[in-house]
């Protein structure tokens, strides 16, 4: 049974490989995504360790002079994405690649962490040894823009200025944010959607949703894309838990690569320690025993509770009392209770009206999500709830095939199907089994 469902997970990462890279999903999303890219790459790397290595390299390609990392690498055009390059319109600044068009917004820093887990599970180790030689210096470069830019105070904790670059795109927590930009709902979009034409329009952000994300990309048009005329006018501006816990892990890991490549690792150790003081200080709420984010225009905790606000476990950050108080949480009626009708942790409390087993970041499953959880709950020795949520990652593209994301009471899979990382994940999760399964034999 296993091998048959490596079997299909392959195929799935097969049918969406170009050569150079792996695209999230055939039609819905054509291009290179970095953050998925970097999942990606953690399921090739058992058993695909060139392919692995080639993905993030394909990704870099798109990296901006100055550091940034793009959310979209436009490798070739599409008809089948909206919004294409030309909305971007990067080159109005100068440090843009010339040679390959990409979005002007980040997602989360997950790619050190993909780096150290090919170079851990490398088939052959001289040869990652290189890889993360080559790499280092952009994942650094990576690393310092998001300090350098995105933390003019010197906090520990970078910001997001569009829901795009959480990717958690319509997740609840920006509803309120996204109210400071106004939109006449009855004047038609200026430019044609294709997501609803490639997948059911139920599932995926609203029209109101679309328009306010655009008016934030033509507000950086106009800001020719510099940071600081960005940070003064942007309505938009949230220190978000999961973005910076990726950065804490990702430094975390990119202090380790600094070893093996005979760089400095305590410039990462020390920024790492920072983030996650800065995360327990500033992002941790006391009172319900979850992070959540923080609001810079407003000045206030946005007071909405995420699947993402447990990640922070993934990075090591909580303290014990802390990851007691988060397990407790997500172990009760607002997420997953066990041994109730849920699969996996659902992204939004289900407690609340507004939650929505299959509109995408506001209430389903969603298989990243869930493997940083896992992982999360594995270091602080909750097995239980660990092992729970692994076999939700196996038995929902088990059943319900490989889906973007799943209905967290009946499990069938919603958005674009044939998704990429729902199978990456669960080849690392069932290959990191058969690894457990040696090691203890
Ligand atoms: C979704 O986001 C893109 C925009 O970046 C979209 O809806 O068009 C999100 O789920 C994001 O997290 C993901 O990286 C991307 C591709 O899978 O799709």
């Amino acid at each position: 049974m296993e091998e048959t469902l490596i079997t299909r997970a392959q195929a799935v990462l097969e049918q969406n490989w170009t050569g150079r890279f792996t695209r999230p999903a055939p039609r819905l999303y054509p291009h290179q995504w970095s953050w998925d890219a970097a999942f990606i790459a953690i399921g090739y790397a058992h058993r695909l360790q060139a392919r692995a290595e080639q993905e993030l390299r394909t990704l870099f390609t798109g990296q901006w002079r100055n550091g940034l990392l793009p959310h979209i690498v436009y490798h070739e055009p599409s008809a089948t994405y909206f919004p294409g390059p030309e909305i971007w319109d990067v080159r109005r600044h100068p440090a843009a690649p010339s040679a390959v068009a990409t979005s002007g917004i980040v997602q989360p820093p997950n790619h050190a962490i993909a780096a150290w887990h090919i170079y851990r599970h490398a088939q052959d180790r001289e040869q990652a040894r290189k890889f993360l030689q080559e790499l280092y210096p952009r994942l650094k470069a990576w690393h310092d823009y998001l300090y350098r830019e995105r933390d003019p105070a010197g906090e520990g904790l970078v910001y997001i200025r569009h829901p795009w670059e959480s990717g958690m795109d319509n997740a609840p927590l920006w509803d309120e944010p996204l109210q400071r930009i106004t939109v006449d709902p009855k004047r038609p979009l200026p430019f044609r959607r294709m997501d609803k034409q490639v997948v059911n329009p139920a599932d995926r952000p609203t029209d109101a949703d679309y328009a306010r994300y655009l008016q934030l990309v033509a507000l950086f048009r106009a800001a020719n894309y510099e940071e600081a005329r960005i940070r003064e006018h942007c309505p938009f501006l949230v220190q978000d838990v999961l973005f910076n816990t990726l950065l804490c892990q990702a430094e975390r890991d990119l202090a380790r690569i600094a070893r093996v490549v005979g760089a400095d690792p305590d410039q990462h150790e020390a920024r790492a320690e920072r983030t996650a003081q800065a995360i327990n200080q500033k992002l941790w709420d006391e009172a319900h025993g979850i992070y959540v984010d923080y609001d810079l225009r407003t000045r206030t905790p946005i007071d909405v509770h995420v699947a993402a606000g447990f990640v922070p476990l993934f990075a090591g950050i909580p303290s014990p009392e802390q990851a007691r108080r988060l397990c407790t949480y997500l172990n009760s009626t607002s997420f997953c209770r066990l041994g109730d009708r849920c699969y996996a942790v659902p992204s939004y409390d289900k407690q609340k009206p507004d939650f929505s087993r299959r509109r995408y970041w506001r209430g389903p499953v969603w298989i990243n999500i869930n493997w940083l959880l896992y992982r999360g709950l594995e270091r602080y020795g909750a097995q239980e709830y660990a092992a729970w949520i692994r076999d939700a990652i196996i038995d929902l593209p088990r059943l319900y095939d490989f889906y973007e994301y799943y209905d967290p009471e009946i499990g069938c899979g919603h958005g674009a199907a044939g998704f990429s990382w729902t199978a990456a994940l669960l080849l690392d999760v069932l290959y990191a089994g058969r690894l457990e399964a040696n090691r203890s034999a």
